[in-house]
């Protein structure tokens, strides 16, 4: 008799434990879209106005609530992206593919799987906030741009807080910089 109790306790409480995966699953909603950029969209990182600068963009869905973050930059997006509370998330990115557009104004036509994206880092062409992060949807064109404009190819996975602060103190921005990295900044004033 005992026995069979214990059975039936065990047999209910993986029931209940079914029950609360199976809940968690419902939470993953189907992948949204890109947006366009609008006209007065600002930067969820630095605050400023988005159209009329230069170089790849970022949107960002949230995992949780799908809310879209934009973000005028790679650069930006990544700073962003690259915080612990971020970067386990299954957020949902998008990044310009400059193979496909024009770097002084980026076509909303043109944007991909930030995932899935070649990255050049450390080159001559400058985005939104000074250096950046040159997107491109295949290893070829990142490395065609890479020749032409130096830097490196990284894929998503390899890109760090480092990558992002290369060059970066000589950016024309460096005072709005200043303001987004107050954290991650350590080394730059000290004399
Ligand atoms: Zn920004
Ligand atoms: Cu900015």
């Amino acid at each position: 008799m005992n026995r069979n109790k214990l059975a039936w306790l065990l047999a209910a409480l993986a029931v209940l434990t079914l029950t609360a995966c199976s809940g968690e699953k419902e939470q993953i909603a189907a992948r949204p879209e890109p947006v366009r950029f609008e006209s007065g969209d600002e930067c969820h990182v630095c605050g400023m106005i988005i159209e009329g600068f230069p170089g790849p963009k970022g949107q960002a869905f949230t995992e949780k609530d799908q809310h879209v973050r934009k973000f005028c930059s790679t650069r930006d997006m990544f700073a962003w992206l690259l915080q612990p509370e971020n970067v386990n998330r299954n957020h949902t990115l998008y990044v310009h593919d400059m193979a496909q557009t024009d770097w002084q104004n980026p076509n909303d036509t043109a944007l991909i799987d930030a995932r899935d994206a070649y990255y050049v880092v450390g080159s001559d062409r400058k985005g939104a906030m000074g250096p950046t992060l040159a997107s491109f949807a295949t290893e070829d064109a990142a490395h065609g741009f890479m020749m032409e404009y130096g830097g490196e190819v990284l894929k998503y996975s390899e890109i760090t807080m480092e990558h992002l602060n290369t060059g970066a103190a000589m950016g024309e921005m460096s005072e709005m910089q200043d303001m987004g990295e107050a954290e991650t900044e350590t080394s730059e004033h000290s004399m």
